[in-house]
């Protein structure tokens, strides 16, 4: 289900509310931990969906750094592409959480300007299991994004998929803050 659609130049950016394991975009982000072998949440999910071939390549990556992101294959999945990256475990805020989260989203986008890709989903990181509060982490997350479309313009379509209602309105108040009503 679309909620909004918005446009920044050249880009669509939609949010949707939908299980990330469905769709066909060149690649979706996993709110993965630092092993990448696999977890509960969206990670759990994504394994499930894309086979154990996922999690050999992930065995191949020997982990990843809180705030970082690494790509591998999709698998099974309908998308092309898995960007793995670790969001911050919310203590509070005064750990850097703002700034580990926005670079989840930065450094997402980075692997999608590197290989070309035209079109990538993410998860709302890190406010499931790792307790990010969900208005901070949607407002990070839009600005983030809005901010690196410069830094990757292969991407022509950026999916903000949220997994209930009430996360959806809250990326969708954050992105009407920022670019025009698509047509
Ligand atoms: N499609 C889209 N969003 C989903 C899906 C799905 N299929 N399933 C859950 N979400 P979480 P985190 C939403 O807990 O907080 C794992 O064990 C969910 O409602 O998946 O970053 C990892 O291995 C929430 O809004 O990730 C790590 O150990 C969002 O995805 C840890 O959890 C993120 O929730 C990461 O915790």
């Amino acid at each position: 289900m679309t909620v909004l659609t918005r446009r920044i130049g050249a880009v669509q950016l939609d949010i949707i509310v939908a299980d990330i394991t469905t769709l066909g975009v060149d690649a979706i982000v996993n709110a993965a931990n630092t092993s990448l072998l696999g977890g509960g949440g969206v990670d759990g999910a994504i394994h499930r969906a894309a086979g154990p071939e996922l999690v050999a390549e992930c065995r191949t990556l020997h982990g990843c750094n809180t705030g970082d992101a690494r790509i591998t294959k999709g698998y099974r999945l309908k998308a092309a592409h898995v960007i793995h990256t670790v969001g911050p475990v919310w203590t509070g805020g005064t750990s850097g959480e703002d700034d580990l989260l926005a670079s989840c989203y930065r450094r997402a986008m980075e692997l999608c300007g590197k290989h070309k890709l035209t079109s990538v989903a993410f998860p709302a990181i890190s406010t499931g299991i790792y307790r990010f509060p969900a208005d901070r982490a949607a407002e990070i997350a839009v600005r983030a994004i809005v901010e690196m479309l410069p830094g990757a313009p292969s991407v022509g379509r950026v999916v903000f998929c949220c997994f209930s209602e009430p996360s959806a309105k809250l990326h969708a108040e954050a992105l009407a803050r920022h670019g025009s009503p698509c047509a």
